[in-house]
């Protein structure tokens, strides 16, 4: 008798990510999978972006959260492509969450698809969604040893924001050693201090984005 294993549920999501990702293209659309811990700053982040970029791109957003529409109610008072997806208390999201997603978005319409993926740093690190980049989002007030116990987010990351900055003065946040354990783990990865609270390296963040779309 065969017995299905586990790495079969990793080899499925792949396909449905590989489908996503030739439909992302095919759209032309640049897509962002943002990962943090609950509460980092993943919805603030995606407002000043809509704020600061909605009137060069259009831009779309799909929402991951175990319950609620809370997050995309407030997403919805800027723009009209907002999608939430109710994972209904699984951990992260995964390529056929997205698929059903993106099936209700105009995708051809949008330039860029923000995916907020669940509040968690584990188990949304090794679910593709067909993106083109993984950001992770840290911040001050989680602590500086995220990298240290949280690797596997770090390395896959094509890009770490750091937020919350505007909070430095009030934690023991020691940034050299953030950055130290991140270079440790992914020698390349750009950093990006931001606040999201005094729109501090904002700019730094709106200009990554924008040199994937020239
Ligand atoms: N001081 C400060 N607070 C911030 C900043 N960015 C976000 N916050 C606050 O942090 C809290 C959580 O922010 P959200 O954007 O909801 O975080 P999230 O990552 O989307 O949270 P989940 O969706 O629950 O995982 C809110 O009270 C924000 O106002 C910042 O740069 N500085
Ligand atoms: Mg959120």
């Amino acid at each position: 008798m065969e017995i299905e294993v586990i790495e079969n549920v990793m080899q499925y999501n792949k396909e449905e990510a590989d489908v996503n990702r030739s439909l992302f293209k095919k759209s032309n659309v640049l897509v962002i999978n943002l990962l943090s811990a609950p509460g980092a700053g993943k919805t603030s982040l995606i407002i000043e972006t809509i704020k600061m970029l909605g009137n060069e791109y259009k831009i779309g957003v799909i929402e991951g959260d175990i319950s609620s529409t809370h997050d995309a109610q407030k997403i919805k008072h800027l723009i009209d492509e907002v999608i939430q997806i109710n994972t209904g208390g699984t951990c992260h999201l995964n390529a056929s969450m997205v698929a059903h997603a993106i099936s209700r978005l105009n995708l051809k319409n949008l330039d860029i698809l923000i995916i907020e993926n669940v509040g968690n740093l584990i188990c949304p690190v090794g679910f593709d969604l067909g993106e083109d980049f993984k950001v992770v989002l840290s911040s001050v007030t989680e602590g500086d040893d995220k990298p240290v116990k949280y690797p596997k987010a770090f390395i896959r990351a094509s890009l770490v924001v750091l937020n919350k900055t505007d909070m430095m003065a009030y934690n023991d946040f020691e940034y050299d050693f953030f950055e130290s354990k991140i270079k440790e783990l992914n020698p390349n990865c750009p950093i990006i201090k931001v606040s999201c609270k005094t729109g501090s390296g904002l700019d730094d963040w709106a200009d990554w984005i924008r040199a994937f779309l020239k």
